[in-house]
């Protein structure tokens, strides 16, 4: 399993679907390589935020200029789905809703770059005492081999202004699966048999002010319950639908 690892580990991501002309191009591979770059990450150092069976969720804390950016890194690992359809359910706009509870409102598309990337505007639930936070990011999601990375991360091309009162956080998140096989390495017809290993990754800067020891009561309690609560509505979601890679 360790070769296995390595060896994935040195492949490079095939590439993608934009047009290579485009602004974002470059920095869509270069930011996609690093995040699968970086499954297996050590959590080394890291403080333990919850541990409840396979459920982990790690964070560091990091300050830059005096605004908490706490690097996130969570792993669990489902019974009853494969990794595309976890990916499919996490990048996928039609779900989104059903599962993501911090925002206030649908997610806005910007833009359509290309049939695996999108220009997203999200605008997030007003977390007192705080100004409400919008984001704009670039929404992308691949897949090679057992695995399928969707990645969300801030971009200021083609943004709309900030609205007055609001605040624009920056975000860098990354959202790794891979599908763990029974023996034999073929797709299980039965869903109990099937496996999928999740790596969560989120550095997120608040944008303007916000009190830090509210930011991070907040994040110790929304990464788990957010961990959960995708994933659950993952295994429900396809539990009666045949397997697929
Ligand atoms: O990664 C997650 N969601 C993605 C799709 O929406 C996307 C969003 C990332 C934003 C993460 C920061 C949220 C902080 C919001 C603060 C104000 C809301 C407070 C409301 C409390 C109920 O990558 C899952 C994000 C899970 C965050 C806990």
């Amino acid at each position: 399993a360790a070769s296995s690892m390595s060896l994935l580990r040195a492949s490079r991501l095939p590439s993608h679907g934009l047009d290579p002309e485009h602004p974002l191009s470059q920095e869509i591979a270069t930011v996609c390589q690093q995040h699968w770059d970086s499954w297996g990450a050590s959590t080394e150092g890291m403080e333990l935020l919850e541990s409840d069976g396979p459920l982990e969720v790690y964070r560091s804390c990091l300050e830059q200029e005096g605004a908490a950016v706490d690097p996130i890194l969570a792993r669990h690992t489902v019974t009853g789905v494969s990794a595309r359809e976890v990916a499919e359910m996490f990048w996928n706009l039609q779900y989104r809703l059903d599962w993501e509870r911090t925002l206030d409102s649908a997610p806005i598309v910007l833009d359509t770059l290309a049939s695996d990337t999108l220009l997203l505007h999200q605008i997030y639930k007003r977390l007192w005492p705080t100004a409400q936070r919008d984001s704009v990011f670039w929404s992308h999601i691949r897949h090679a081999e057992q695995r399928t990375m969707v990645v969300n991360c801030s971009t200021e091309v083609g943004a709309p202004p900030l609205a007055s009162g609001r605040q624009r956080m920056q975000l860098n998140v990354s959202l790794i699966c891979e599908t763990e096989l029974p023996e034999g390495g073929r797709l299980p017809t039965e869903r109990s048999q099937l496996r999928c290993r999740m790596q969560y990754s989120a550095r997120v800067h608040p944008g303007g002010w916000a009190p830090m020891a509210v930011l991070r009561q907040v994040a110790k309690r929304e990464y788990p319950r957010f961990m959960r609560r995708f994933s659950g509505y993952c295994v429900d979601r396809v539990k009666h639908m045949p397997t697929r890679a």
